[in-house]
């Protein structure tokens, strides 16, 4: 299928205008590279003015402020970072699965804990990012992020951008797709594992494919214990849940379970698997449940025949769901085929209750969009714009007018395709994924930049662009190059997300230094003490600018030393480091924050430590020695 076939009349000659005409014409703003192209017959005038509208709209000046947080996946760098909208400055950086030389991630005792068993991973591939719900509206406590490389799901605390939680799932491999429970509130992270393996996966039969599943998990938001698991035919891909609390929706684009790539796209169809939450929750409390191996997580059956879940099929190795902010309908993208399938939620109870001749009659239109339809966001206008892989477009459509067309009606849906460079994965509106989806911003994250940058040597940066979405067409208004990877992105009202300035001194992240601080009698607000329990000695210290507490201390060669600095500055923005020259130590303490790090003084001589977080004027001068004794 050519994607003229459903191009707009508009589209390629706007007011008469060849398309490279109408670019020329609009190179007087300096923003040759847009595509405006859309429904309203734009003249060269009304275009010009719609791009520097949307240029006003996204100047932030010096020293103002953003109206929204962006939170963005890492991809396999592990971490997530923070970014102003619409300035697309980057604010911070949340290290979650990799290790952070500057704040000491993986490296402290605090952050070690928190990774757990899986602290001896120091890799990640985070695509998901997704912030708390309660009644369908960000309530900005926490953020979730996936791991697909080793198979876990992180929790951020949006107070402090850190990460606090981490949960390995078990008896699956690769967790990908992530969403959180809308309504009533996010009680579950859901998420996908990917990839079919056998069961158990213990080397005892690795050749019988009928024992080869893998499963969709609920893990509890709270506790980030795993609360269930169902196994499902095919794979999983991407997921979300809808507005009621009652169905989540997953793509299928491996129905085939082909372990090679030909294999996985013989089907014209895959599926789409819905998920009923409460005749899940029941079945696991009426104990109709396995477990495997050694994991206690209930696993349910949810494969065809179930009454757990049902099967619709939908063209071809589908990817991105995304549910319609008026909570009607899921959007499951074609990839291989140039359409979306929009599924009525309405009609899911039918479906389940055995009411429906087929499984496609919840389909509500099928439109043809483009190709490679990768994923769907929301204005909330009754707009839906989805990234084209193939075309590098951004299509804007009405759904309301697709579905018309479903059922005969003779009515261009697509209004608009909007270029964007190059390669589109996912594009996100702000508060898309909510019911305030506002319709003011969408970002596409473009997975090749090529030529829109200054070369760097043979990896490129993405290209993280910037779409005004307020007005009648799509515009352009910044290119943002970024390091590997984003693979998504999700934009919150500012006064959605309520950060801490300065740490409390009771916050739990660094309860466990603060237990041992009184086990040892130390007052960490006010003591500068070294215990010697064995060959373990505790170095408890204060730092306020430009000083540590303590800026001598005597070990022996081989004592396993652990230094702990509490950091007494009130002033916000004073962060201190403790660096120990040539063992591998750094963390970041800032105000009223606690930090830990362990290590072993296995040189002996004299090691300077220092402040690696520029503090004061005389932060060069803030530094100590450790003297090493030989054993
Ligand atoms: S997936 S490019 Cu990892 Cu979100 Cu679609
Ligand atoms: Cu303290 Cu730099
Ligand atoms: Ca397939």
């Amino acid at each position: 299928m050519k994607k003229e076939d459903n191009a707009h009349p508009d589209q390629e000659a706007p007011s008469g205008l060849s398309r490279r005409k109408f670019l020329g014409a609009t190179a007087v703003t300096g923003v040759t590279a847009m595509t405006g192209l859309g429904s309203s017959v734009m003249t060269p005038e009304s275009w010009a003015a719609a791009v520097k509208s949307a240029q006003q709209n996204a100047m932030v000046e010096p020293g103002e402020l953003d109206e929204y947080y962006g939170f963005w996946s890492g991809g396999h760098s592990g971490e997530v970072r923070v970014l102003g909208i619409p300035s697309m400055r980057e604010l911070m950086r949340i290290p979650v699965f990799n290790v952070d030389s500057a704040s000491g991630w993986g490296l402290t005792n605090e952050s070690k804990q928190i990774l757990g068993d899986s602290s001896k991973y120091s890799n990640g591939d985070c695509h998901h990012p997704h912030v708390t719900m309660t009644d369908g509206k960000y309530d900005g406590k926490y953020l979730f992020i996936n791991d697909k490389a080793n198979t876990r799901v992180a929790r951020i605390r949006l107070d402090i951008m850190k990460c606090d939680r981490i949960t390995t799932i078990p008896n699956v491999q690769a967790i990908h797709g992530l969403r959180l429970q809308k309504v009533p509130r996010t009680k579950y992270v859901f998420c996908n594992a990917e990839f079919v393996i056998p069961q158990p996966n213990d080397g005892t039969d690795m050749e019988k494919l009928d024992n080869h599943y893998t499963m969709f998990n609920a893990v509890d938001a709270d506790t980030m214990e795993v609360a269930w698991q169902v196994i499902v035919d095919g794979n999983l891909d991407n997921t979300d849940a809808d507005y009621s609390g009652k169905y989540v929706a997953s793509t299928c684009y491996n129905s085939e379970k082909g372990l090679l790539l030909a294999d996985t796209m013989r089907n014209e169809r895959d599926w789409v698997v819905v998920f009923n939450v409460p005749r899940i929750e029941a079945a696991v409390k009426a104990g109709k449940f396995k477990t495997i191996g050694d994991s206690k997580v209930p696993v349910v059956d949810g494969r065809h025949g179930s009454e757990l879940t049902r099967y619709i099929p939908v063209p071809k190795n589908p990817h991105g769901l995304n549910t319609s902010p008026d909570g009607k309908y899921f959007v499951a993208n074609g990839k291989l085929s140039p359409t979306v399938s929009i599924i009525a939620i309405d009609k899911l109870d039918d479906l389940f209750d055995g009411k429906l001749k087929s499984e496609r009659d919840v389909i509500a239109a099928e439109p043809e969009l483009g190709l490679g339809p990768l994923h769907t966001t929301f204005d909330g206008r009754g707009f839906a714009y989805t990234t084209l892989f193939i075309d590098s477009q951004i299509a804007k459509w009405n759904i309301a007018e697709a579905i018309r067309a479903y059922n005969g009606e003779k009515i261009n849906y697509i209004k608009q395709k909007l270029d964007v460079q190059y390669q589109p994965g996912h594009n996100h509106a702000s508060l898309a994924e909510s019911r305030d989806a506002d319709g003011k911003w969408l970002v596409a994250l473009c997975k090749f930049s090529k030529d829109r940058f200054l070369p760097a040597g043979p990896l490129h940066p993405e290209n993280d662009q910037l779409i005004d979405i307020s007005g009648d067409e799509m515009v352009l208004v910044h290119d943002g190059p970024t390091y590997a990877e984003p693979h998504d992105c999700i934009l919150v009202r500012r006064d959605q997300i309520r950060p801490s300035k300065i740490w409390q001194r009771d916050d739990p992240f660094f309860a466990s230094a603060v237990a041992q601080a009184k086990q040892d009698g130390v007052n960490l607000d006010a003591d500068n003490k070294i215990i010697r329990d064995g060959n373990k000695v505790r170095v408890y210290m204060t730092s306020v600018a430009p000083t540590y507490g303590i800026t001598e201390f005597r070990v022996k060669q081989g004592d396993e030393v652990t230094v702990y600095v509490t950091n007494q500055d009130m002033v916000e923005d004073v962060s201190h480091g403790f660096c120990m020259v040539n063992h591998g130590v750094s963390m970041e303490i800032s105000p009223q924050q606690t930090s830990s790090v362990t290590f072993v003084a296995d040189k002996p001589g004299v090691h300077w430590y220092y402040c690696n977080w520029f503090c004061h004027a005389l932060h060069m001068e803030m530094r100590g020695r450790m003297i090493v004794e030989k054993a």
